[in-house]
């Protein structure tokens, strides 16, 4: 089978199921196509289109990815352990290998793989068949020429250890964008084709149903909380437990340590504290004085996302500096001796609860001056059936790393030695 196949019809047909919607827990995803065929070489070299693109649009500007699968329509190849993918996101995000090194030399014909990130291993060796995968690579260091990825990727495995899957490295992910299919033929003779293209089905949380706007300030000398700003999420999942619970919202405040966020389940039946007064080391004290501006998402993905928040925000330099839009696990609350901010997790507070219900993002601010609004949030949920069996047990909570409370603690003291003078930031009486 050679790499002789011309009809490239790179029409680029999203299938838009439909758009601009809640998407409640249960709800399908939404599939965007590229249909377009693509050649694998012989190689080693790229494939034609080297990279297949699918833009994908339409959802709300804060919506953030609660599932994602990846499609392979028409896969054949003659040895199919030459080939090699790598799935890129829109904007900076890390690429990821998808399959790299599976099966062996014997013939593959019209297969369709759908990558998704619970499914098993692609086989390293002996024929592949139709079904689902997660993210396998069987080789390592294989480098993409196409966008400069290099061996810069992230690594699904098995081999060497590697334990990224799509979940892992896209959950909280703002989906809108051009996503791009690297594929490449790493070895001398046989080649192939997609020749269906491929696909990908994106699902994000819930959009809020109100309560979304300033955010009332607090009092002088951080002694009471402002009146909180409660932003409400309608949830209707009928017969269902929640499993797993991520947060994003889209925050603007010119002093994040007088924030405390929290998620609270239909009724207030949990609360989990996202992240709180972070940098205070008392209940009165000031915390760290960076700002936020933009959207910050709060997932329990250990591995993808390693700053933890506290590291974020005090790393972010003093002089109204931001701390970094993006991914980050939910963090322990200040106003203790070490400013809180370390790496927690949210759904332990959540599991097994019923979702149906209003579920509440609370923000409130505790010191007068400096103040803040949330503009956009995302919700995501997600259940399993009431009476099936239950989850695993997440992974315990990350410990916190002394080096960053050593970092905390020298930023705080000198917040501390600036704020003794003038106080610029704060509006204090
Ligand atoms: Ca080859
Ligand atoms: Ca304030």
């Amino acid at each position: 089978m050679g790499g002789n196949r011309k009809c490239l019809t790179v029409a680029l047909a999203a299938t838009i199921a439909s758009l601009g919607m809640v998407l409640a827990p249960g709800a399908s995803a939404i599939t965007f196509s590229n249909t377009g065929a693509i050649t694998i070489p012989t190689g080693p070299g790229d494939a034609s289109p080297p990279a297949s693109a699918i833009n994908v649009s339409g959802f709300p500007t804060a919506a953030t990815t609660q599932d994602i699968k990846v499609t392979l329509h028409g896969f054949e190849h003659t040895c199919p352990s030459d080939v090699g993918i790598v799935l890129m996101a829109p904007v900076s995000e890390r690429p990821i290998e998808l399959m790299s090194g599976a099966g062996d030399c014997t013939d593959a014909n019209s297969l369709t793989f759908t990558f998704d990130s619970t499914s098993p291993y692609m086989p390293d060796t002996g024929p592949l068949a139709s079904g689902s995968f997660r993210a396998t690579s069987h080789t390592i260091g294989r480098s993409y020429p196409q966008f400069g990825v290099g061996t810069a990727y992230a690594f699904p495995g098995p081999a060497g250890g590697g334990a990224h899957t799509l979940a892992s490295d896209f959950l909280g992910f703002r989906p809108n964008g051009t996503w791009n299919l690297i594929v490449r033929d790493f070895s001398a003779g046989d080649g192939g084709q997609i020749t269906g293209g491929w696909t990908i089905d994106l699902k994000t949380g819930v959009s809020p149903s109100g309560g979304l706007g300033a955010i009332a300030d607090g009092s002088a000398g951080c002694t009471a909380y402002g009146a909180p700003t409660d932003v409400a999420f309608p949830i209707s999942a009928p017969g269902s437990v929640v499993s797993r619970v991520g947060v994003s919202a889209n925050l603007g405040h010119t002093y994040v340590g007088d924030l405390d966020m929290q998620l609270l389940s239909p009724g207030g039946s949990r609360a989990q504290t996202i992240f709180s007064r972070t940098g205070a080391t008392s209940p009165t004290g000031l915390g760290d004085s960076s700002n936020l501006f933009g959207i910050y998402s709060f997932v329990d993905e250990t591995a993808a996302f390693p700053t933890p928040w506290g590291d974020a925000v005090v790393n972010a330099p003093d002089s109204d500096a931001y701390v970094a839009t993006g991914r980050y696990q939910a963090s322990t609350p200040g106003e203790g001796a070490d400013g809180g901010g370390a790496s927690t997790l949210l759904s332990p507070a959540f599991a097994g609860v019923n979702p149906n219900g209003t579920w509440i993002l609370r923000l409130r601010d505790k010191c007068v001056g400096d103040t803040g609004t949330i503009s956009d949030a995302s919700l995501q949920i997600d259940t399993v059936p009431a009476t099936g069996a239950p989850t695993s047990a997440p992974p315990a909570p990350q410990p916190t790393a002394a080096k960053r409370c050593k970092k905390a603690k020298k930023k705080r003291s000198a917040l501390a030695a600036k704020k003794k003078g003038c106080k610029k930031k704060r509006k204090k009486h």
